[in-house]
């Protein structure tokens, strides 16, 4: 095994190597029009890495200056972003990444016809690269909800690499909105409107947040204290025209 892959072993097997092999696939419920898919199987183990590989040599990544809540400071991971011509400009913590044409990275035509293939329907036409470089690399709680996505954005996110955890909260207000309606909730109602989710973001996973989960859940990965390897995220939006 190359050191590439100590650390990364597969836990489980790949009974039937293709694309589009759907197996442990996952539908979780957030309840009022929010849902989460999470196929940790959705790229073939080898496949994976010889994107990881591919992107991490090729993509120009860039670190930039950002302004949170007031303050300047450097984004604590890599970036890069892609976007079909014409788009509205993607603007995010008052930062505008320059977009880069597809044309320039065939390999991501391939990992988007892969993905639309996974999730009949849908369609994508920009792409949020994020390169995680060890544990003190993080995004911190956030929600895709810019207006250039419309209300009900479709987000899938493909991660190779290294596996980190990936965190939803319920944001604060409906919260308070649930409490504050004081009706009785029967036990799947309880079970839908639970307030925290964990994923085990795996190499060769896809997770996709649909309907209205950036209007009423935030997202972050944390940081972990404990060394890490790179990991490489694929985020695929569609930016309404
Ligand atoms: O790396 C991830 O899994 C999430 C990245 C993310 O939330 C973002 O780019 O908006
Ligand atoms: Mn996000």
């Amino acid at each position: 095994m190359s050191s590439r892959l100590r650390g990364f072993e597969p836990t489980d097997s790949h009974p039937n190597p293709k694309f589009g092999d759907n197996k442990g696939k996952g539908v979780i419920d957030l309840g009022n029009g929010s849902e989460v898919i999470h196929i940790p199987r959705f790229v073939p183990w080898d496949q994976a890495w010889e994107w990881y590989e591919y992107l991490d040599k090729e993509i120009p990544w860039t670190r930039p200056m950002i302004h949170v809540f007031g303050r300047s400071c450097v984004q604590p991971r890599d970036t890069c972003y892609i976007a079909s011509e014409g788009l509205p400009d993607l603007k995010y913590s008052g930062y505008q990444p320059y977009a880069h044409s597809w044309d320039d990275y065939p390999l991501l035509k391939d990992i988007l016809k892969a993905v639309h293939e996974a999730l009949p329907g849908s369609y994508f036409n920009s792409l949020v690269l994020n390169r995680y470089k060890g544990g003190s690399d993080y995004v911190s709680w956030h929600s895709d909800d810019e207006p250039l996505y419309g209300p009900t954005p479709e987000i899938a996110s493909v991660t190779l690499g290294c596996e980190r955890e990936f965190l939803l909260r319920r944001k604060p207000f409906k919260r308070q909105a649930t409490r504050a309606s004081g009706q009785s909730l029967g036990k799947r109602s309880r079970e839908s409107l639970q307030d925290q989710h964990s994923f085990v973001l795996k190499h060769g996973s896809l997770l996709v947040m649909r309907g209205y989960t950036q209007r009423d859940w935030h997202h972050s990965v944390p940081k972990r204290a404990k060394a890490e390897s790179v990991r490489i995220n694929l985020t695929f939006r569609r930016v309404l025209v």
